[in-house]
């Protein structure tokens, strides 16, 4: 998942990294294999791939696993990747980490990179750290953000 031109419906023109214009790639996402790779576990949007395997552990975990498959947790950066993530979270009925936290500074969330995030879709009232142990953010089926302890055990869903 480059962030080169990623090309939408519509975009006649630029190539991205891919080398692909925006209609090509449309076209290949529209491929009976993508179609094949990514049901019912992802969701390609752009040239980012979201898929989660069915496994369950807490963020340490969960975050591992990303990297170790060459991924990292998944990490919306605007309203159109975040209603990717909302979708398998409505499919599975298991809630998600993302891989954005405040464990570094209480109140900055930043993503695993450790910069400062562009995009959230908290859920109103949120993020209230409760109990003073709320670092990781979890996506409920609303597509809505709630920090969440890092040692519950959500759903991995990693992006590539
Ligand atoms: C409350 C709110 C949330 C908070 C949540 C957790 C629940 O929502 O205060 O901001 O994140 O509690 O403390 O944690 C566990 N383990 O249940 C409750 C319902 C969504
Ligand atoms: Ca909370």
């Amino acid at each position: 998942g480059s962030q080169g031109d990623k090309g939408s419906i519509g975009d006649k023109g630029t190539k991205g990294d891919s080398g692909l214009s925006g209609n090509q790639q449309n076209n290949l996402e529209l491929s009976p294999y993508f179609l094949a790779l990514t049901f019912p576990n992802g969701k390609i949007v752009g040239d980012k791939i979201f898929m989660t395997s069915g496994y369950e552990g807490n963020f340490d975990d969960l975050k591992k696993k990303c990297m170790q498959a060459g991924g990292q947790l998944a990490s919306p950066r605007n309203n159109e990747e975040n209603a990717a993530v909302q979708q398998i979270v409505f499919t599975h009925d298991k809630s998600v980490f993302l891989g954005i936290n405040d464990i570094q500074t209480e109140g900055k969330f930043t993503y695993l990179d450790g910069k400062p995030i562009v995009y959230s879709n908290w859920q109103p009232g949120e993020p209230n750290n409760d109990k003073g142990i709320e670092d990781c953010v979890q996506v409920f089926s609303t597509g809505k953000w709630n920090d969440k302890s890092c040692d519950e055990r959500l759903l991995i869903l990693c992006e590539f």
